[in-house]
């Protein structure tokens, strides 16, 4: 619902800015790619065995729309128990992601991925200053103090994005009808799975709704140390 109100709003703010032809061009354009009332897409996400599949991320890839004016850019992932809270942020493209530590030990946050590399050294609360994603992509996010904790910060060219919940679906609302394409993220999906796009047609009105199979790799995650004994770092 939000989507399409903002979504007109912006249009109708660079609307006052234009001549009164490139109006008429763009109302054109608008109503033939998007149609003018919109509907809800629905992917559903089962793995090779029919399990559903959470914590994906789907993202619209064409047609961009622009982005709201008042769409927030930033995020963050929390710090609990030892855990990346989420596990995975989704963030459009130049946010500023702030990773707050809400445990009462020292964490040690860093990324090597090339969509951001960066280091926040050992901090608590909220002393560390946000990180900006300026590069679309996945972010692997770790901490060197806890092997364990992986986080993910999926930075998207597009904010129509949306993540799958435990029942394996990943629904985006308000979206203006027309033809789309997708593609589907999971940290464990194989690079074939990655690159294929997905093509919808999401209806004026209801749910336009998609089954998509991933075939995950194994879950290599390293096990967590035992909490009952030994020094807290
Ligand atoms: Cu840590």
């Amino acid at each position: 619902m939000t989507v399409t109100r903002v979504y007109q709003k912006t249009l109708s703010q660079a609307l006052n800015h234009l001549p009164l032809k490139s109006i008429a061009a763009l109302l054109l354009a608008s109503a033939s790619v998007l149609g003018t009332q919109a509907g809800e897409l629905e992917v559903v996400l089962t793995d090779s065995a029919g399990q559903p599949v959470a914590e994906a991320v789907i993202e619209i890839i064409a047609p961009q729309l622009p982005l709201p004016a008042d769409w927030s850019l930033t995020g963050a992932m929390d710090q609990v128990d030892k855990e990346f809270v989420g596990p995975v942020l989704m963030v459009v493209k130049n946010s500023q992601v702030s990773f707050p530590n809400s445990d009462d030990i020292h964490h040690h946050v860093y990324s090597y991925s090339d969509t951001k590399r960066f280091e926040l050294p050992l901090y608590t609360g909220d002393t560390a200053e946000p990180v900006l994603f300026d590069k679309a992509g996945v972010a692997v996010i770790g901490c060197n103090i806890h092997d364990w904790m992986l986080g993910y910060v999926y930075v998207g060219d597009s904010h129509l994005m949306a993540m799958s919940d435990a029942s394996g679906k990943a629904t985006l609302a308000s979206l203006p009808a027309g033809d789309y394409r997708f593609k589907v993220w999971h940290a464990r999906a194989r690079p074939n799975d990655l690159a294929q796009e997905h093509l919808i047609t999401v209806s004026a009105e209801g749910s336009s709704s998609i089954n998509l199979q991933l075939a995950l790799t194994p879950d290599r995650r390293i096990r967590r140390a035992p909490t009952a004994s030994g020094p807290q770092y």
